[in-house]
């Protein structure tokens, strides 16, 4: 992958302006600091790398991106009147394109709410959404985007608390990067531009893993909340039933498997 590779692959959409890094920090904060620039970054800007060394994820978590085998990018999305009423669809916007694109590949991806997408019960890739506001009116957010697409992406076991795997562990075969970001963000585009219709959530809740099975997530507390998944709510949180068939709703949180079900 370099820039040209990239910009040939990426020319039928309509980037904001791209940046392309061999080795960066972290896309993100690559992202962010260009957003903050005078001018700033159009909506739709992106930045690229073929090698994260300070890669992030939630709550001052790593995220590794390895030279010459995975995807790290970010994309700036302006604040609009699309945007705005839709904040907290977000996460879903970027799961949902990575899952569109993994099933056009043949695969059965699936996503465990609210960042993750599995592929045969391992992670393929995580999301990272980040804001900017001026005062309380939202500026622009960041969707920073990894996914391991060549076998030697996937990092060692004891570093993970979730099994991992890669596009070319599943498909067998290691696919071109550049085609499958295109892939990608041509989704987002087309989704991004329907992010508030009914036709949206029913989309990606019909990706969600672990519907209809007895799930529990940690919401800030060590007590579970644990429940049968139903499916989501029109701002994207998690609906659970409850034992009492009482429904709960998850706002935060990661959701998984509960192991005693
Ligand atoms: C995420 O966080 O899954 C969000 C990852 C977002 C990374 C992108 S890369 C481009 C952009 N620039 C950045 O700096 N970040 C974004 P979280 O749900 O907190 O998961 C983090 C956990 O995933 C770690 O604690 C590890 O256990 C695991 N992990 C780290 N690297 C991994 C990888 N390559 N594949 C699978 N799991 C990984």
């Amino acid at each position: 992958m370099n820039e040209n590779s990239l910009k040939k692959a990426l020319s039928k959409l309509k980037l904001g302006g791209l940046r392309y890094f061999d080795s960066i920090g972290s896309t993100n904060d690559e992202a962010l600091a260009w957003a903050a620039t005078e001018g700033g970054a159009a909506d739709l800007s992106l930045v690229v790398a073929d090698e994260q060394t300070q890669g992030r994820g939630r709550l001052n978590r790593k995220w590794f991106t390895p030279k010459g085998s995975a995807l790290a990018f970010s994309l700036i999305l302006r604040s609009s009147e699309t945007l705005r009423p839709n904040l907290s669809r977000t996460v879903g916007l970027a799961a949902l394109s990575i899952a569109e694109s993994c099933s056009k590949n043949g695969l059965t991806p699936s996503i465990k709410w609210p960042n993750d997408i599995l592929i045969n019960g391992k992670k393929l890739a995580g999301i990272l959404v980040e804001t900017v506001w001026s005062g309380d009116e939202l500026d622009l957010l960041v969707i920073g985007v990894g996914i391991n697409v060549f076998k030697s992406s996937v990092p060692p076991v004891d570093l993970l608390q979730f099994p991992a795997t890669s596009l070319e562990d599943e498909l067998g075969t290691p696919p071109n990067r550049e085609e499958v970001l295109s892939s990608i963000l041509e989704a987002l585009i087309h989704w991004r531009a329907r992010m508030g219709t009914d036709e949206f959530i029913k989309a990606w809740e019909n990706q969600l893993a672990f519907r209809g099975q007895q799930v529990q997530t940690f919401a800030g507390t060590d007590v579970p909340v644990v429940g049968e998944l139903l499916g989501l709510e029109p701002d994207g949180s998690l609906r659970l039933l409850d034992k009492h068939r009482k429904s709960i709703v998850v706002r935060f949180g990661d959701v998984s498997l509960r192991p005693d079900a």
